[in-house]
């Protein structure tokens, strides 16, 4: 591929007819984002929507506007057999003959919007085996190694697109001048050298032992046992954190913690993680929820959420092994013998 592929070319020979058609619709969905986003507050898209996702979150303007988007526009793929959005509560069936379903994070770190900073749009695409049926919530409730594609447009001081279909990870820029995305890189790669870290320190208190050991081992940098200087970073928007990662190494975490008694984790298994793992994973790094694979995990609910530690296999790996010592899980519970 030459430094002048564009998205419909990179589909046409890596994809199936049908993912190439969703990842066309996405694609065109992102760009009348991209374009709400650039004109910010003189869009009126700044400030609360008023209304709550069902995870009990406030919702912006734009959240309910590119949901809308997305929704409106993959429903009418008729390829596109369900979707399921993070902000709304059930699934959407759309074309019965469809092949395809798709769940998505129509703007992740849409608290970022007010600020002016880094949001995105993450996506994954699973097959649909019922055909003739209408979907329901049950078909979407597949492991993260059932997907097809997975990626996420970011909208940052550029919109770019990260994206994968199991055959390593293509990354392309939106040239606003032609309107089309353009490859940039056809594989991507996550450095083994990682010298920065994200994670949201303010938690630290509610952090189990391995988390708390790992990050104060980085801490201590040249004069601890990692005998190295770390960086942190955090956007509060995965998305960036995720980008940044795979332009520049490092290792991303949103461990569970006993901040809110019952919570799984923070980010969503079905919208976030498992689209992201995948990414990270054809991009030659690791992702598990401090222990686990996620991408082995059946998911239980549409909704769930689960603890991420992402990014350089070597660290992620590391992280698991402080859990194995410390003998428990992701979540805290005693890992049996
Ligand atoms: P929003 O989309 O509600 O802003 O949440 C973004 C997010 O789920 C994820 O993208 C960030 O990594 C994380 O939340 C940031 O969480 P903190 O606010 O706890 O730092």
């Amino acid at each position: 591929m030459t430094a002048q592929t564009t998205l419909a070319q990179y589909l046409e020979s890596y994809t199936t007819p049908q993912l190439a058609s969703t990842m066309t619709t996405l694609a065109t969905a992102s760009v009348a984002i991209s374009h709400l986003l650039d004109k910010g507050a003189l869009a009126g898209i700044h400030g609360e929507a008023g209304g709550q996702n069902v995870q009990g979150e406030a919702q912006k303007k734009l959240d309910v506007i590119s949901n809308d988007l997305l929704l409106n526009a993959l429903i009418h793929n008729p390829n596109c057999a369900g979707v399921a959005s993070e902000e709304l509560d059930e699934i959407s069936p759309a074309n019965d003959d469809g092949t395809l379903l798709v769940t998505f994070d129509p703007l992740d770190g849409s608290s970022n919007i007010d600020i002016n900073m880094t949001v995105g749009t993450i996506f994954s695409i699973l097959p649909y085996h019922n055909q003739g049926q209408r979907a329901c919530e049950s078909d979407f409730l597949q492991k993260g190694e059932n997907q097809l594609g997975a990626g996420y447009f970011i909208y940052g001081t550029s919109t770019m697109l990260a994206v994968t279909f199991g055959d390593g990870v293509a990354m392309f820029s939106f040239d606003p001048m032609s309107q089309t995305y353009i490859l940039i890189n056809d594989d991507v790669r996550i450095s083994h050298d990682t010298a920065e870290y994200a994670i949201n320190a303010s938690n630290r208190r509610y952090w189990l032992e391995p988390i708390a050991t790992y990050i104060e081992e980085l801490t201590q940098g040249d004069t601890g046992v990692r005998a190295k200087d770390y960086n942190m970073r955090w956007v509060a928007a995965m998305i960036a954190d995720v980008h940044r990662i795979l332009i520049r190494g490092g290792v991303f975490m949103y461990p569970f913690d006993t901040k809110i008694a019952g919570k799984a984790g923070k980010l969503r298994l079905m919208y976030e993680a498992n689209p992201m793992s995948f990414v990270i994973e054809q991009a030659g790094g690791a992702s598990t929820d401090g222990v686990q694979r996620i991408m082995d995990i059946t998911p239980t609910h549409i909704h769930q959420r689960i603890p991420v530690v992402l990014g350089a296999k070597e660290e992620v790996e590391y992280v698991k092994a402080l859990y194995e010592k410390a003998g428990i899980l992701a979540n805290g519970d005693k890992a049996s013998e």
